[in-house]
């Protein structure tokens, strides 16, 4: 008899709060992203730089994050040293990040990596982005003649490496931004699937930096209807020289996805 009153009072314990409230708020955070205004896959530099923009102007924006952290190619620097090297062109959105910096000679600046990452990642949370950890981005929706981007499909990243066949979650949202980085991941998915959008992946060229730092910028942008291209997954998809540890491309290629992005859904809503 003591032995079963003694299981009723353990009943309401702490574990089973802990537990409870992890499954209740973290559900509902999943119930709440589930239909977002902007998908961005990749929480690298491009990725976390364009989900800031682009939740500043009120938009509903989740970041899907394979890893269990964020920053991307930026812990690392440049191969293993640890800093980060900006040209003078990405200054400003340094300092609207708030992340402080180096001049280091010839227009180059050196920036702390994890001071680059902390502050990239606030940045996007303080301006209302939702950054979603551990998930692995693995296929896209299209619907409609022409097709148009609807939604991506997602599964847990530890899932993904068993290897197991487990069906994925979806995310209905009305723009996709592909920072996946050198695969470009979610692009790559479209081409192979939706084979209607003609979609040519070129392939990433070898090292070209001053040039590759302009034309990942310039070809930033979209690349079949709700689908968009941002950061070293740019030069994956258009056959452009990669740029070596140099990171001012990528803060670039994030504010301006996020221009892009706005100003088409901004169109969108005018036109319906
Ligand atoms: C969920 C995914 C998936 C997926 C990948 O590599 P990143 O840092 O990407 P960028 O483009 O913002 O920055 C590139 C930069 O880091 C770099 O590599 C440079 C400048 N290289 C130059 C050179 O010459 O080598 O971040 C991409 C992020 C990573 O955190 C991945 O884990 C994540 O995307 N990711 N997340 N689902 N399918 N694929």
């Amino acid at each position: 008899m003591r032995k079963i009153n003694l299981i009723w009072k353990l009943r309401g314990a702490m574990e089973l709060k802990i537990g409870r409230a992890i499954i209740r708020h973290g559900a509902e955070d999943l119930y709440e992203y589930s239909d977002v205004d902007v998908a961005i896959v990749g929480a690298g530099p491009s990725g976390l730089t364009a989900a800031r923009y682009l939740a500043e102007k009120g938009l509903k924006v989740i970041v899907l994050e394979r890893r269990f952290s964020f920053g991307g190619g930026i812990g690392p620097g440049g191969n293993m040293y640890p800093k980060i090297i900006v040209q003078e062109e990405a200054l400003p959105i340094l300092r609207d990040f708030k992340v402080r910096y180096k001049p280091a000679g010839d227009g180059l600046y050196a920036v702390d990596p994890a001071e680059l990452i902390a502050k990239l990642a606030a940045g996007a949370i303080d301006a209302g982005a939702k950054i979603l950890l551990g998930v692995h981005v693995d296929d896209v929706i299209f619907r409609g003649d022409p097709p148009r981007i609807t939604g991506l499909l997602w599964i847990w990243t530890p899932i993904q490496m068993s290897g197991m066949h487990v069906d994925p979650l979806y995310i209905q949202t009305k723009a996709v931004v592909d920072a996946t980085g050198h695969d470009a991941e979610v692009v790559s998915v479209a081409a192979r699937k939706v084979p209607e959008l003609g979609i040519q992946l070129q392939g990433e060229k070898s090292a070209w930096s001053e040039v590759s730092e302009k034309l990942v910028v310039e070809h930033t942008g979209k690349v079949a209807p709700g689908l968009y291209v941002a950061g070293m997954a740019v030069a994956a998809v258009f056959g452009l020289p990669r740029m070596g540890p140099i990171f001012g491309g990528m803060l670039m290629s994030g504010k301006k996805v996020a221009e892009i992005v706005a100003k088409d859904l901004a169109a969108e809503v005018h036109a319906v």
